[in-house]
């Protein structure tokens, strides 16, 4: 009962929670502010940069904190088979490529059996905070079993935050559901908000019971999803923008998608690369059309980011992902073994936990703010990216060889920002190195200068240092982007007594190929 009141009391529409969004969404302004290491920008914004009724939404949200993607956990469950579009980037055999990497099966659920595994998950991962549904077709498409999902989870776990992914046609129809059920967080894939360009994104919508094509049926999504992106800001829920990359059709178009849903109200864009190999047997992959590099990608989000918040630690989960960003413990929960498992929801447990997690962020800002404020005599221009091999935590604590992806940091004398992550092929498979050999993860890394580890081999060191890229142990179990600071003060150290000389590094690769669960 509090609960419905609290959420009627916040679902009010009213311009205090649409001037709120904005001003959350307005942070950004891309600006790190001197030396403190307090960055107003993109989903990186912390507590100090945001209002405080934002930050209790966005803090323990994986997806809208940066921040939080080192110690909260979400899941998905996969609820909504049916889609009602089609995108080019799509296989419908697979999950929606909107959230998931394409190529990848999620085992399907009813609500019940979805509400199950959702208590499941809690009980054993204390740091999940979020449950999302997204596919593996459209949420909205499904909203019998989207909402009854809702429904049942918020009875027995008040306390896990409410999450949706859709592409939007449906959307206006069901925002005063969503507010209902107090779902805080809403994704909309909006790729273009020029039909002719989403024309050549979607051949067909299925809308009103008929069937509709080319320009007119991208007229018919992009105004459903701006007037449910209206709808839902007005409300004062979270919404989050993605949107996928696609060269040579909306790359340049994206920054005008940006303004739009900026204007709009949302809270936090995240601009995703297009995955496209034939293999997926989409429209794109099999006519060849390539996905962005790592630069290009972001040099898209760093012109957006002026903008507004920008997402950039997207991991393109699966329909029933579980765990950390960038770990997938989805194996784990198949539906055999939830119903074999003992089930007990200890909701003081879970809050205790998550408090010792507070704290322990606390603990990593202040160190990052405390190696900055080093640096403030620091007048040289250079800006170099870091790779780091992280088990999660914000802390550097996975060996070079067992690592499943890097994470990228860009550090310049304004501080050390999160620009991305590469995922790899594992180097080191049970004591051996990999098939494919350290190539692949030299192109992934190719834009770095360093790679921050808690060990490395010998043999991959001097591959890297073959590569012009540093492999360094020295930060082990170290926070990370205290260290990452550190590492550049030092390199900035060696610059200035000519023992190194500063290249400018090229380009990298962004993934391709195989997708795995992890
Ligand atoms: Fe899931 Fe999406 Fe909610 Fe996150 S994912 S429904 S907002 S809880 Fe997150 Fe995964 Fe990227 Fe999505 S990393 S694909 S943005
Ligand atoms: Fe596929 Fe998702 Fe597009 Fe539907 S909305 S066609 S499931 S990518």
């Amino acid at each position: 009962m509090s609960k419905l009141l609290q959420l009627h009391d916040f679902g009010a529409p009213g311009a205090k929670s649409f001037e709120a969004l904005r001003a959350g969404a307005a942070q950004s302004g891309c600006s790190t502010t001197g030396g403190n290491g307090k960055s107003g920008c993109g989903s990186a914004a912390g507590q100090g940069d945001l209002p405080p009724e934002i930050w209790e939404k966005v803090k323990n949200h994986p997806c809208y904190s940066e921040q939080a993607h080192h110690h909260f956990a979400r899941m998905h469950v996969a609820v909504a088979p049916a889609c009602n579009i089609q995108c080019n980037y799509c296989n419908r055999k697979y999950d929606c490529a909107n959230e998931s990497r394409p190529g990848v099966v999620s085992e399907k659920l009813t609500p019940e059996q979805a509400a199950r595994k959702v208590i499941a998950v809690a009980s054993t991962i204390p740091q999940m905070t979020v449950l999302g549904i997204a596919g593996p077709g459209d949420a909205l498409a499904n909203p019998a079993k989207t909402f009854k999902t809702f429904e049942l989870v918020t009875a027995t776990a008040p306390d896990i935050k409410l999450c949706l992914s859709t592409n939007g046609l449906m959307l206006p129809d069901y925002v005063e559901q969503i507010a209902a059920m107090n779902v805080d967080h809403v994704t909309i894939t909006i790729n273009m908000i020029d039909p002719e360009i989403g024309a050549q994104i979607y051949p067909w919508i299925f809308y009103n019971h008929r069937r509709f094509t080319g320009v007119e049926a991208s007229k018919i999504l992009s105004e459903r999803q701006l007037l449910g992106l209206e709808m839902l800001t007005a409300r004062g829920i979270l919404v989050k923008v993605n949107s996928v990359m696609i060269p040579g059709i909306n790359d340049r178009h994206l920054i005008e998608v940006n303004k739009a849903v900026k204007s709009r109200g949302a809270f936090l864009h995240n601009i995703m690369p297009l995955i496209s190999e034939p293999e997926h047997g989409t429209v794109f992959g099999l006519e060849g059309r390539r996905g962005p590099s790592a630069q290009e990608l972001k040099a898209l989000q760093d012109d957006c980011e002026g903008e507004m918040n920008m997402m950039r630690h997207c991991r393109q989960c699966r329909a029933d992902a579980v765990g950390l960003l960038g770990e997938d413990r989805s194996a784990e929960f198949t539906t055999d073994k939830v119903m074999e498992m003992e089930v007990e929801y200890d909701l003081a447990a879970r809050q205790a936990y998550q408090a010792k997690v507070e704290a322990e962020r606390d603990a990593i800002a202040l160190a990052k703010q405390r190696e900055l404020a080093t640096l403030a005599d620091e007048t040289a221009t250079i800006k170099i990216q870091v790779a780091i091999a992280t088990k999660g935590g914000g802390v550097i604590n996975e060996h070079f060889g067992h690592a499943h992806e890097f994470q990228i940091y860009e550090v310049s004398t304004a501080g050390a920002k999160f620009i991305g992550h590469r995922r790899v092929d594992l180097y080191c498979e049970g004591g051996y190195a990999s098939e494919t050999g350290i190539e692949p993860i030299l192109k992934a890394l190719n834009d770095c200068t360093a790679v921050l580890v808690a060990k490395i081999g010998l043999c991959p060191k001097d591959s890297l240092a073959g590569a012009g890229i540093e492999a360094v142990e020295d930060y082990a179990f170290e926070y990370i982007e205290q260290s990452v600071i550190a590492y550049f003060k030092d390199y900035l150290a060696r610059v200035g007594k000519s023992e190194i000389r500063h290249v400018a590094r090229g380009d990298a690769d962004i993934r391709q190929g195989a997708f795995v669960a992890s």
